[in-house]
């Protein structure tokens, strides 16, 4: 049986593939499983059948021969396990390979959408310009840290891993993303990232969902 993942059925971000199904699309497209894909709406998301593969209503789910998971990292980590390709086999290098996941998650991207929910939610608050300067400094922040990590290297850790797919994910979204000129290095490692035919391949089916949903 095919995997079947949950996305927006009309995503908000409007095809630019920045919603968390991206990430899971991407690994299964790099290790070439292949996958079926049930769109939903919101109210779909909210209703307890889904709430029973999905606690907090979001996407993406997934499931494959009974297993139900959420939370795209570890939809990601069971796929890099379970598939040769994107976690290297040695143990210390795989163990490293997937302290760049919970890295991308859990300290690069804190901040990103910290200040991604202010630009997007707060504009009307009368403390929201003075706010700015601290949100963006503390993106800058890890940007930096990680720019200087990555130096001319092309990925995080030798080959491509999992821990790249899920960084460059985060850095894609755009209260990061926005700031990656002043980091050529990291502008030019998710444009790498981008380039892959497994990303672009990801990049097109999620682009046709938002394209029939407009259509329709
Ligand atoms: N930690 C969870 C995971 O990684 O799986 C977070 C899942 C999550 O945030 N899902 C979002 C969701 O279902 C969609 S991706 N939200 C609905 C809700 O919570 O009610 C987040 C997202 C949404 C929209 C854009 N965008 O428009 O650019 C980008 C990212």
């Amino acid at each position: 049986m095919k995997p079947i993942l949950t996305a927006f059925k009309a995503s908000p971000d409007r095809g630019r593939g920045l919603a968390r199904d991206m990430q899971v699309r991407w690994a299964l497209e790099e290790v070439g499983q292949p996958y079926d894909v049930r769109l939903v709406t919101f109210a779909e998301m909210k209703a307890p059948a889904h709430k029973a593969l999905q606690p907090f209503g979001q996407i993406p789910t997934y499931e494959e021969d009974g297993l139900v998971l959420f939370e795209s990292g570890a939809i990601v980590l069971h796929i890099a396990e379970r598939h040769p390709g994107l976690l290297p086999i040695e143990p210390a290098a795989r163990a490293r390979a997937i302290a760049w996941m919970f890295a991308a998650v859990g300290t690069v991207q804190p901040p990103i959408v910290e200040r991604e929910r202010s630009i997007l939610l707060e504009r009307d608050k009368p403390w929201f310009e003075a706010r700015q300067p601290d949100l963006e400094q503390e993106v800058r922040r890890r940007l930096e840290d990680l720019s200087a990590r990555l130096g001319d290297a092309d990925w995080l850790d030798g080959a491509f891993s999992a821990g790249d797919l899920m960084m460059a994910t985060v850095l894609r979204r755009p209260a990061g993303a926005t700031l990656l000129s002043d980091y050529p290095n990291l502008a030019a490692y998710v444009a790498r990232a981008e380039a892959r035919p497994a990303f672009q391949r990801a990049f097109a089916d999620q682009w046709a969902v938002f394209e029939a949903a407009s259509a329709g």
